[in-house]
């Protein structure tokens, strides 16, 4: 291994540090966007920004910025980013994990005293899982212009909220313009948080490009009736109905030829009781696939299945979109800088699609990007079991810097 090198105890004590912040009473990490929870590990972060000397800018959606800039860095910025907020229940390190790199390369630069033509940001962007307010990727879709601030700002939770209200509450209602820092670059890295780079013994991935993500809320109406004296044939069971669904997409996506993956990630019934034919089922649907035209076609079927089951079962049902993103790639020559980096350290590298949606998805619509994978062990992700060896996390930190310093300086 050759030049500068992180250091891997701050990086590390941080990342555990902050994995106990934002713990929900059952000792969860729940750092939902703009709950208290998430405040606390943004309140952490902005102590870490300035402690190193970074200048802090937050800007209307929330997105949090930390900024070096010298005298000769006058030129367009490169951009670090991920998010700090969690799912219910997450794991340390989706998200935290590229922001506290972020935050860990800077300070090693700046305390290096490297020489910088672009100023270097670190950026934690706002509710990038979608859990709380749709659509996921929020706070980076508003920066890259895909969605207006005021609209961002007026979604209302899966728990009756207003984000703008919330945001405003937990002192994040930033002043900057969103898309206020112009970049030349975007790196994000991140767990893999699937079972590849460990199955394959490789510790580096380079992300080439990201699965379209299809984000829909689906609300069966049927009418409620007596459990007991309801005879089958007579029933509009929404929560049947419900199950149909489930399995159709099961069913589908096992069944494809392509890289379909289908999720039913929430679901509630209503009245929700034992002795009541649900009158009511609401959940979500998930779809993905790294190919526009496979993805498209994967609603259409859903759709049509839909209206069909909606005839055989006489149920109302009616579909909502939450969020849709289609496939992106990243810049080659970025990849080409990580393969190098990881070769100078004598690293093996493996080309990879993400399943998983990224901050990076968002800001490659305004500035070449690429990502940084680290095995996940067991691929678990979205789990308290999530973890990453710390060798790994290292090695990852340290790409991320050679990659940084050479795009800084050039
Ligand atoms: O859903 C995702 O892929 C990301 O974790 N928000
Ligand atoms: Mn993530
Ligand atoms: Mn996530």
């Amino acid at each position: 291994m050759t030049g500068t090198r992180v250091n891997e105890e701050r990086l590390l004590s941080r990342l555990r540090a902050l994995g106990q912040v934002g713990r929900d009473a059952q000792g969860r990490l729940c750092r939902l966007a703009c709950t208290d929870a998430d405040k606390a590990g943004r309140d952490q972060f902005v102590r870490w920004l300035r402690d190193a000397g970074l200048e802090v800018q937050v800007d209307r959606i929330g997105n949090v910025f930390g900024l070096w800039r010298t005298h000769e860095s006058t030129d367009t910025p490169i951009l670090i980013g991920s998010h700090l907020d969690t799912v219910i229940n997450g794991g340390i390190f989706d998200g935290s994990y590229g922001v506290l790199a972020g935050l860990e390369v800077i300070e090693t630069m700046k305390a290096q005293g490297v020489a910088i033509k672009h100023p270097l940001a670190v950026a934690s962007f706002t509710n990038e899982e979608g859990t709380r307010y749709s659509p996921d990727m929020m706070g980076s879709l508003v920066y890259c212009g895909g969605l207006g601030v005021e609209e961002a700002l007026a979604s209302t939770g899966n728990d009756g909220t207003v984000l703008g209200a919330e945001l405003a509450r937990i002192g994040y209602a930033g002043a900057a313009e969103p898309g206020f820092l112009k970049v030349k670059a975007y790196l994000e890295l991140h767990i893999e948080q699937g079972p590849i780079l460990e199955l394959e013994g490789i510790p580096i991935g380079v992300v080439e490009n990201l699965q379209g993500i299809s984000w829909q809320r689906v609300i069966i109406e049927g009418t409620a009736n007596h459990a007991g004296t309801t005879p089958m044939s007579m029933r509009r069971d929404a929560g049947y109905a419900a199950a149909r669904v489930i399995t159709f997409l099961h069913d589908q996506a096992c069944a494809s030829t392509t890289a379909t993956v289908a999720t039913v990630g929430s679901i509630s019934f209503a009245p929700n009781v034992i002795n009541v034919i649900p009158s009511r089922a609401t959940f979500t649907v998930d779809l993905r696939n790294p190919n526009e035209r496979e993805l498209k076609a994967d609603e259409a079927i859903f759709g049509q299945f839909l209206e069909r089951l909606a005839v055989e079962l006489g149920v109302n049902l009616s579909v909502e979109r939450l969020s849709r993103t289609e496939p992106v790639t990243f810049d080659p020559r970025m990849l080409s800088m990580i393969e190098e980096a990881a070769r100078r350290d004598g690293l093996a590298t493996k080309r990879m699609t993400s399943g998983a949606g990224h901050d990076a998805q968002m800001i490659v619509r305004i500035a070449p990007a690429a990502m940084i994978f680290v095995q996940s062990t067991g691929g678990i992700s979205h789990n308290p079991r999530e973890h990453t060896p710390d060798p790994d996390l290292v090695a990852g930190a340290n790409i991320l810097l050679q990659v940084a310093t050479r795009l800084a300086s050039e």
